[in-house]
C-alpha cells in the first residue's frame, strides 16, 4: 500500500474485463490512497465503475474520460482536458485491445484488420509517446503493457491478433531498452486465456460463439491478472518484472497445428 500511495495510475480500456479488475485492484491495494485515470470508448462504464470505487474508498480520487486510443488527436487532448491533480501521472497501463474475427488470411475483413492494429499497436504507441515525457520528468513510473500469449505463439485464424501482440512484445523490449539509463521501468503482461468480454468482441457479439470459447475450460478471470500487473507496479524500484507470462492450470500454449 505505501509503495502506492498517491500515485496517479492511468488505465486504458477500463470499461471492462482486465482494465476494470486492475482499477479495482489497485485501489485495493492502496486502500484507496490513489489517484486513478479510466479510460475507454464506453464512458457511462467508467461513470459506474468510478461510483463504486468511491463508495467503497473513501480517500480514492476516479478522474473517467471517453477515449478512443485509435484515435491520435483524442489522446492529445485527453491529455490537455486532464485536471490538474491527475496530470502528474505515475503508471501507464496500456490495456486497451481486442480481437476482431477469426479469419484465415484471405478472408480477413479490412475492417478487422484496421481496427486490430489501430488500437492494438498504433494506439498504444501513441498513448505511450503521449505520457513518456510526464515519467522522463521526474526520471520515474511504470509502463505495463498488456500483450498475450498470441504474441510468443501465434495461431491459424488469428494472424492479424497475434501479430498486434508480437508487436507489442517488440516494442515493448525496445523501449525497457532505449530507457536503460532512466528510472522509468517497462513491463508486459501476456496472459493465456481471461474470460471477459473479449470474445464476445472478437466475435462480434455472437454470444453463444463466445461462450463455447471458454466450454470445458477453467480460464483465468480478469481479477487473476489484474493481481499480477498490481503486483509488478509495487515491486521495490530495484526490480522490474519484464515479461510474465500467465496461464490458466489447464493451458500450456496457444494452438497445435498438424496435417494429418
Ligand atoms: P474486454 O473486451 O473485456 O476489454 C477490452 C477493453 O478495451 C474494454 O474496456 C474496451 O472498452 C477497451 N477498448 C477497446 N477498444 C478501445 C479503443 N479503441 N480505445 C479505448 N479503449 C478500447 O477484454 P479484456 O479485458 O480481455 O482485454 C484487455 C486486454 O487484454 C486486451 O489488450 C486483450 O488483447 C488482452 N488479452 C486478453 C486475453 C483474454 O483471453 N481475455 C488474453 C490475452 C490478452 P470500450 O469498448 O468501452 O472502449
Ligand atoms: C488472447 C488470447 O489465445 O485467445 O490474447 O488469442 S488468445
Amino acid at each position: 500500500a505505501e509503495r502506492l500511495a498517491n500515485k496517479t495510475i492511468l488505465i486504458t480500456g477500463a470499461s471492462s474485463g482486465i482494465g476494470a479488475a486492475t482499477a479495482r485492484e489497485f485501489a485495493a491495494a492502496a486502500k484507496g490512497n490513489i489517484k486513478l485515470i479510466l479510460a475507454a470508448r464506453r464512458e457511462s462504464r467508467l461513470r459506474d465503475l468510478a461510483t463504486a470505487l468511491n463508495l467503497s474508498f473513501a480517500a480514492i480520487k476516479v478522474h473517467t474520460t471517453k477515449l478512443d486510443v485509435s484515435d491520435a488527436g483524442a489522446i492529445s487532448s485527453f491529455l490537455s482536458s486532464l485536471p490538474a491533480e491527475f496530470q502528474n501521472i505515475d503508471v501507464l497501463v496500456n490495456n486497451a485491445g481486442k480481437a476482431l474475427g477469426r479469419d484465415n488470411v484471405g478472408e480477413i475483413d479490412p475492417e478487422d484488420l484496421n481496427g486490430m492494429i489501430q488500437t492494438n499497436l498504433v494506439g498504444l504507441v501513441n498513448m505511450t509517446q503521449a505520457i513518456l515525457p510526464i515519467l522522463k520528468k521526474k526520471d520515474s513510473g511504470d509502463i505495463i503493457n498488456i500483450g498475450s500469449i498470441a504474441g510468443r505463439e501465434p495461431y491459424p485464424g488469428g494472424s492479424v491478433y497475434c501479430a498486434s501482440k508480437a508487436a507489442v512484445n517488440f516494442f515493448t523490449d525496445s523501449l525497457r531498452k532505449e530507457l536503460i539509463n532512466t528510472k522509468i521501468r517497462v513491463m508486459e503482461v501476456q496472459p493465456g486465456m481471461v474470460e471477459t468480454e473479449f470474445s464476445l468482441v472478437r466475435f462480434h457479439g455472437d454470444k453463444d460463439t463466445a461462450d463455447n470459447v471458454y466450454t470445458g475450460t477453467t480460464p483465468l478471470t480478469a481479477d487473476d491478472i489484474a493481481e499480477l500487473i498490481v503486483f509488478a507496479a509495487t515491486r521495490k524500484e530495484n526490480t522490474v518484472i519484464a515479461e510474465s507470462l500467465i496461464f490458466p492450470s489447464h493451458q500450456a500454449g496457444s494452438s497445435h497445428s498438424f496435417r494429418r
